[in-house]
């Protein structure tokens, strides 16, 4: 038998976010500024960490991640408190109760850096995600590339983490996320792992990434150089969820007529048919919609024919809301930050 995916190790220190920030640092990978260790208990250096860094800070549990176990914290009133609930919360749900701090970045951009290694020291990076379309850490859209932020930034960033990657001896596919605010990128995770998202990567670049694990995992060679990698157009990837559209309620249920859009540029990644049972017991994800365009405009008017074309009937999803949003013209002019989805929705409910 033979593992399809990174090395226990690797897995290991990326799960362990002090680990993971503390590898990129040193391999002058740019973090959001706090200190390169886990948080002491004793009051006077918690508060004197804070300060140095200036408030807003945030702390983070060292076993979380994915929005699970971290508090904002405004100022020096706050701190203690808020350390000894996320500890317990951490020590709880992840039996590990250290604690890191950052700086609080208030308006960022997720943007994620998709990487291929193999086992002989070669790197690759296949461009750049924007999934900050999101609500309470699920994503909701996905593009690729980020929208109007500078190629070369970009570029030195995706250097950047396949630096990273040879320095550390990574092997398989990667995600480095990045929070973007100001012109300035952060690492703040990185995922071991192909994520729900990837297709619009796929699409962009033309590089099959689930093959490429495969093939990464018999031992072979990257057959593809990063002077292979080009990026052409724009990808957007709508996910479809058995969910109320309004309250986000979890609709499980017989699927009665399920009929997916289709055409040039459209792409369906899924399991549900006609007659399929979605079971409660799961994600709520059933189908997703990736659309492939010359520019982002064009992708922009293949995803709202896409979703104009599709049918899910007879269990509650969010179609309607992605109908809603891709005539949004916030999210038309491109660039929304991580909490545009979520003031968005407070404003439709309110309305
Ligand atoms: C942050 C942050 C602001 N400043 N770190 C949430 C998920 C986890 N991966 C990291 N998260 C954040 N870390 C600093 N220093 C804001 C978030 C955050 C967030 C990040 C990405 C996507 C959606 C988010 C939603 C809320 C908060």
């Amino acid at each position: 038998l033979v593992f399809i995916g990174p090395s226990p190790e690797h897995i290991r220190m990326m799960g362990d976010k002090v680990a993971a920030k503390s590898a990129m640092l040193q391999a002058g990978m740019p973090c959001v500024p706090g200190p390169d260790s886990t948080l002491s208990n004793d009051e006077g250096e918690l508060l004197a960490a804070a300060a140095a860094i200036g408030y807003p800070v945030i702390v983070k549990a060292a076993g979380g991640g994915g929005g699970r176990g971290m508090r904002v914290v405004h100022g020096e009133h706050d701190l203690l408190s808020a350390v000894s609930l996320t500890r317990e919360e951490a020590r709880n749900a992840f039996n590990n109760p250290e604690l890191y701090l950052e700086k609080f970045l208030e308006h960022p951009r997720h943007i994620e850096i998709q990487v291929l290694c193999d086992s002989y020291g070669n790197a690759l990076w296949l461009g750049d995600r924007d999934c900050s379309m999101q609500r309470r850490h699920q994503k909701v859209v996905e593009e690729a590339p980020a929208p109007g932020i500078p190629r070369p930034l970009v570029q030195a960033l995706g250097a950047a983490c396949t630096n990273a990657c040879r320095r550390i001896g990574y092997r398989g596919a990667g995600t480095f996320e990045f929070l973007f605010e100001k012109g300035a990128f952060y690492f703040i995770e990185m995922n071991t792992r192909v994520q729900v998202e990837h297709p619009v990567t796929e699409m962009t670049t033309g590089v099959d990434i689930v093959q490429q694990q495969i093939r990464i995992a018999r031992g072979e060679t990257l057959a593809l150089t990063q002077n292979d990698i080009c990026t052409h157009g724009h990808a957007l990837e709508c996910r479809i969820n058995a969910e109320d559209p309004f309250t986000f309620a979890p609709s499980p249920g017989r699927i009665t007529h399920f009929a997916p859009p289709g055409g040039p540029g459209v792409r369906i990644d899924g399991h549900a048919v006609t007659g399929y049972t979605v079971p409660p017991y799961y994600d709520s994800l059933i189908s997703k919609v990736i659309v492939h365009g010359a520019t982002r405009a064009d992708a922009i008017l293949r995803m709202r024919a896409a979703l104009s074309e599709m049918r899910v009937e007879g269990i509650k999803n969010n179609l309607p809301l992605h109908r809603e949003i891709m005539v949004d013209s916030g999210f038309e002019a491109g660039g929304a930050d991580i909490h545009y989805l979520e003031k968005w929705l407070a404003r439709r409910a309110s309305s």
